[in-house]
């Protein structure tokens, strides 16, 4: 929709009272139930969005989902990772319930939204990343990356074998992504998770986005250079930090010539102390601050071109909807398996249940449904995209599903007994970047997170300190906030039924896969 007509359309909906009726929604067709495009990315945060504020890029075309539907402020990755993240969407379980706590395969022979909105007459789909081991269930149509997939000239799968599809990433997920929707069968409401890889590490952009935002200068957070006093040893045994921890791949060093193939592997992995560049044909070499710097800007540099190219699809594919006559019995969403540090505390990758890290951007389009321009603080979790999507096609969510519906929500009308505080769990440790396990609870104004290999906590106050920079736990006069924190995590870790089941052991990291043999030409 252009600037102008959405001004009408607003225009329009404020000369006439808002009504959620349920007519609206109605298809031409006559069908009552909506289709549901669920487009997810890879480790998107919110703070790289420009609808929620962002001070470092614009995504003109994410907005515009915000800006047609609602922007959703609190909703949270419960167990902050790729692998366990899908297997929560896909299930409405916690990790320690649907038996993915960290990178391990996904048991695709239990229940699913997938196989449920496909039993109830739905035409489902799935393309992109999908990072869970096994095959996909429940759909009628799949085509995914193997594992982590790769940006250029990726390699996609089905049932039948793989085949390598040339050009970038984002493009190729978008353009099939249309052409499923194009020859789905028209008699039935469709629900397509179209998920990107992008903007995952190594951040691989595609060569117009790169030079957009090679040599643009991103301002630096604030905590960057975050000294973690006052914190526990967690965040200083960490090993996902830009200054020490980004590789010559991470930093697209080019590599000297004549290297095995092993020998490439291993000078790529390394993490520089020292980096040559050339500025205008002058060789310098980078030490110390400066070096810190550079580092900060090429990981922001290439994980925003990255994005931009998610914004430009997303665009496409809203086009494409509105031009087909999908617009208004189209549930649109976008999200991401989690968010992503941005420098944030000096951090890249994310696992913590620290704001940047765990927070999922959540935006949705439902026309006639949802007001436009509206937003909502309520405290979401992945946990709750399964009943949405089934109460969404009019169908009762199963009894063990642990999270709840956002239609009321969308709506306008947050239940009263609507949740106020969320329960995390993060095992994966030492894991890739050791990382220290921890659980913990986010209320709306607090946080408190237990590292319970460690015996060691912290609290946040999040309305005092959003930057989570001062651990508020030995603070004499925060004793009774932190006591009544202490008292609602246990309440809530025995609620979803956390009983330690992964606590001490976990299973065997086995999510990557290969693809299987190329598909017969
Ligand atoms: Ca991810």
């Amino acid at each position: 929709m252009t600037r102008r007509s959405f001004a009408a359309h607003a225009a329009g909906l404020a000369a006439a009272p808002f009504l959620a009726s349920p007519l609206l929604g109605r298809s031409a067709g006559g069908s009552s139930r909506p289709n549901i495009l669920y487009i997810m990315t890879d480790d998107h945060a919110a703070q790289a969005i420009s609808c929620y504020g962002s001070r470092i890029n614009q995504t003109p075309n994410l907005d515009r989902i915000a800006k047609e539907g609602m922007r959703m402020d609190r909703v949270f990755a419960t167990n902050s990772i790729c692998t366990p993240s899908r297997a929560t969407i896909l299930t409405g379980k916690y990790s320690h319930m649907n038996g993915v706590p960290v990178f391990n395969r996904f048991d695709g022979s239990q229940p699913t939204v997938a196989k449920m909105l496909q039993q109830a007459g739905y035409y489902t789909a799935m393309i992109g990343k999908w990072h869970l081991g096994s095959n996909p269930t429940g759909f009628d149509y799949w085509n995914i990356l193997p594992g982590q997939g790769v940006y250029n000239d990726p390699t996609l799968y089905d049932k039948d074998g793989s085949t390598v599809y040339k050009g970038y990433a984002t493009d190729i997920i978008a353009d099939i992504t249309m052409d499923v929707l194009k020859n789905r069968p028209k008699d039935k409401p469709f629900f397509m998770m179209s998920h990107h890889k992008a903007p995952h590490r190594e951040w691989t952009p595609d060569e117009k986005h790169r030079k957009q935002f090679a040599g643009k200068h991103i301002p630096e957070p604030s905590n960057l250079r975050d000294d973690y006093a006052g914190r526990t040893d967690a965040l200083h045994e960490q090993k996902q930090s830009v200054f020490r921890d980004l590789t010559r791949r991470d930093l697209k060093i080019p590599p000297p010539p004549g290297l095995s193939r092993m020998e490439l592997q291993k000078w790529l992995s390394v993490k520089p102390a020292e980096v040559e560049i050339e500025v205008d044909g002058v060789k310098k070499t980078l030490t110390g601050k400066e070096l810190e710097d550079w580092k900060y800007q090429r990981y922001m540099q290439d994980y925003l071109a990255c994005v931009q190219s998610v914004d430009d699809n997303v665009g496409r594919v809203l086009d494409w909807l509105d031009a087909n006559g999908l617009k208004d019995n189209t549930i649109v969403i976008y999200t991401s398996d989690q968010g992503f540090f941005l420098g944030e505390h000096g951090l890249f990758d994310k696992r913590f249940m620290y704001e940047e890290s765990f927070r999922m951007p959540f935006l949705v389009r439902w026309p006639g449904v949802i007001r436009p321009g509206s937003t909502s603080g309520a405290i979401g979790i992945n946990c709750d995209f399964a009943p949405t999507f089934l109460d969404a096609a009019a169908q009762p969510a199963p009894k063990d599903m642990q999270g709840r519906s956002f239609l009321p929500i969308w709506k306008g009308k947050t239940p009263r007994d609507w949740r106020h505080a969320m329960y995390y769990r993060y095992y994966h440790d030492p894991g890739d970047h050791n990382t220290r396990a921890h659980y913990g609870v986010r209320t709306e104004t607090h946080k408190l997170i237990y590292f319970w290999k460690k015996d060691q906590w912290e609290c946040y106050d999040l309305t005092a300190d959003p930057m989570e920079m001062h651990n508020i736990y030995n603070d004499p006069k925060a004793q009774k906030t932190v006591a009544m924190l202490k008292k609602e995590l246990y309440r809530l870790k025995k609620e979803v039924k956390d009983d330690d089941q992964f606590a001490d052991k976990q299973p065997q990291d086995s999510s990557y896969v290969q693809a299987p043999p190329l598909k017969k030409q």
